[in-house]
């Protein structure tokens, strides 16, 4: 499909235009244009010599099934370029993540990382510079699970227009899981200008039971967009 030769196209150029022979330690992240890396990179001559250190369970599996080596953020906290997708991405490339509840690991290997880049298809870059208008599932937030009415509350006060923890839907009766055994709330603030990003993301962090927040404000060094026409965009 369009989609995905797009989410291709976007993928093997980030990957042939950024990773360097002098790296050793590559960030993977979470979700299906991160697929598209971990293919690239998996036909490389030299791809032994890199590590690579997965955001979650999926991403893991990319390392594993790519034959690529598996290492660990524990082992190596110092990472030369992380590859991931994002959900939506504005003028400032500031990026909602977590459509996939992967977002704290992600956000935990992106923080770790000297090169951070993005790789998307044409729907997640926002038509007007603003998060919350293509995506509009809501902001996804980590939270611990006994916090949820709590938290809920305060982000209605925050000015929410709509907010719930995510569900299983068909897959799972309940609240989806995520790797790390919290629950996900997405909350919807409609657009938000890039501005004021960086302000929604600290309130929200800084409730009580939030373990983290799926906007990564200046975080992203660089985005590679798959366009229609099959062309790649590139910003930053
Ligand atoms: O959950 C995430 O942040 C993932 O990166 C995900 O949103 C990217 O989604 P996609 O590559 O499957 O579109």
């Amino acid at each position: 499909s369009l989609v995905e030769q797009s989410k291709k196209s976007a993928a093997y150029q980030a990957v042939d235009d950024n990773l360097k022979p002098s790296y050793k330690i590559i960030g993977i992240g979470s979700g299906s244009t991160v697929v598209y890396v971990a293919e690239r990179i998996g036909q490389l001559s030299n791809k032994s010599q890199f590590t690579c250190i997965p955001t979650g369970f999926q991403s893991k599996q990319l390392i594993l099934s790519n034959g690529l080596k598996l290492g660990s953020i524990e082992e190596f906290p110092n990472i030369d370029i992380t590859f991931d997708g994002a959900d939506e991405i504005d003028s400032d490339l500031n990026v909602i993540k977590g459509g996939g509840a992967c977002l704290m690991q992600e956000k935990l290997v992106a923080s770790c990382s000297k090169k951070f880049i993005i790789v998307a298809d044409f729907r997640k870059k926002s038509p007007t510079g603003q998060l919350g208008v293509n995506w509009r599932k809501g902001v996804p937030i980590e939270i611990i699970p006994a916090s949820y009415t709590k938290i809920l509350k305060e982000l209605k006060e925050f000015g929410a227009v709509k907010a719930e923890v995510r569900s299983g839907g068909s897959a799972k009766a309940g609240p989806v899981i995520t790797d790390n055994g919290m629950f996900i709330i997405d909350a919807d603030f409609g657009a938000i200008p890039p501005a004021e990003v960086s302000k929604l993301h600290n309130k929200i962090k800084f409730l009580t039971g939030v373990v983290d927040v799926g906007l990564f404000v200046n975080m992203v060094e660089k985005t590679y967009i798959g366009e229609e026409n099959g062309s790649v965009s590139t910003m930053g």
